[in-house]
């Protein structure tokens, strides 16, 4: 067994944004992330201070999770080896992915936050290996919008969005303000998805409990925001799919991650256009390159689609364009499926910055 430890640097030459961070130990991400191997990393900067967003208190952060509980309150993780350092990958039950019947929102089940009738901005996260999420408020907001987005997943929005319910996709965020101002104090308000079924219907709850003072407001115009012009015709064709010669890993362009193998050479500073398609719901992920989404299915980007982006929900059959500028760094980095379980199954390749 080897120990040793590491310090990294992180100069962190970039806008505000909701960022988060996970282990991301070769072929047992899954199993290392559902341990509890994750945490936010949230960046600030002038031009978000200078906002009148809510703030302190009134700006909380919801890692929102599924997992799944032994009798004796382990975690249930369906490893093919559970010490993690033999066969990597989980019982074929869970090919698809690894889903669990609590969901748990920053380490609790289904937490109960005391509000008061103020606007505040929640940083979501779902830092579930696989389950997609829509978020929903029940009951909806009296009057206006449940949740007005102003960021995603790599910083903030030119301008608001408002959204009745948010399709939230493994890795992606969606920083938004809720007003809980036009709720009677008294109010009970539960964030639950309608993806779940049971247990897995419901996220956390909300009690209003007081009228407060608020000065926060959103106002329409958050950040300057610079739309990525992207080269007219398309760089780079990536199809994730199931495949394999016996139909049983999950690939890109049809090839299991090899750690020696290059998959695309990229300059440093360089634009290109990528056409993602997929047969089964991947949240595509890279590395170092932040991407805007040009179009979805041959028509414009989707109403999850907006702002920056490191993560893109990928639904079955779905044909996705985006942009893409790597600069920053040489090296090399990668870019998988965010579905845990698929990434640990070889969904991953090599991008090379040159
Ligand atoms: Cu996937």
């Amino acid at each position: 067994m080897a120990h040793g430890s590491f310090d990294y640097a992180y100069p962190l030459g970039q806008p505000a944004a909701t960022l988060w961070y996970h282990d991301h130990r070769m072929d047992f991400t899954g199993p290392q992330v559902y341990r509890g191997l994750a945490g936010f990393h949230l960046v600030h900067d002038a031009v978000e201070e200078a906002l009148p967003l809510p703030r302190q208190e009134r700006d909380v952060p919801l890692m929102i999770c599924d997992r799944a509980f032994a009798a004796d309150g382990s975690f249930h993780y369906p490893s093919i080896d559970s010490s993690l350092t033999g066969e990597p990958g989980v019982t074929s039950d869970f090919m698809k992915g690894v889903l669990g019947d609590v969901i748990l929102v920053n380490g609790a089940p289904w937490p109960v936050l005391e509000v008061a009738a103020v606007r505040y901005r929640f940083r979501l996260l779902n830092a579930s290996n696989a389950r997609r999420y829509q978020l929903a408020l029940d009951p909806p907001p009296p009057s206006g919008a449940a949740f007005v987005q102003v960021g995603s997943d790599v910083g903030l929005l030119g301008r608001p969005i408002d959204h009745e319910a948010i399709d939230i996709a493994p890795a992606e965020r969606f920083d938004v303000v809720v007003d809980f101002g036009s709720y009677p104090v008294g109010t009970q308000v539960t964030l639950v998805n309608r993806y779940g079924t049971g247990s897995t219907g419901q996220v956390m709850r909300f009690h209003v409990v007081r009228k407060a003072r608020d000065d926060s407001t959103v106002p329409p115009r958050l950040a300057d925001f610079e739309q990525l012009s992207p080269p007219s015709a398309v760089t780079r064709r990536m199809k994730f799919s199931r495949s394999g010669s016996h139909y049983e890993t999950w690939t890109i362009n049809g090839q299991a991650f090899d750690r020696n193998r290059i998959d695309a050479q990229v300059s440093l500073g360089a634009t290109e256009r990528w056409l993602i398609t997929t047969n089964a719901d991947h949240p595509v992920h890279i590395h170092l390159g932040h991407f805007q989404v040009l179009s979805r299915n041959g028509g414009k980007p989707g109403p999850y689609d907006a702002g920056w982006k490191d993560t893109v929900d990928m639904r079955p059959e779905d044909e996705v364009e985006i942009v893409v500028r790597f600069n920053g760094y040489r090296g090399r980095y990668v870019f998988h499926c965010h579905n845990l379980e698929h990434e640990d199954m070889a969904m991953m390749a090599n991008i090379e910055v040159t």
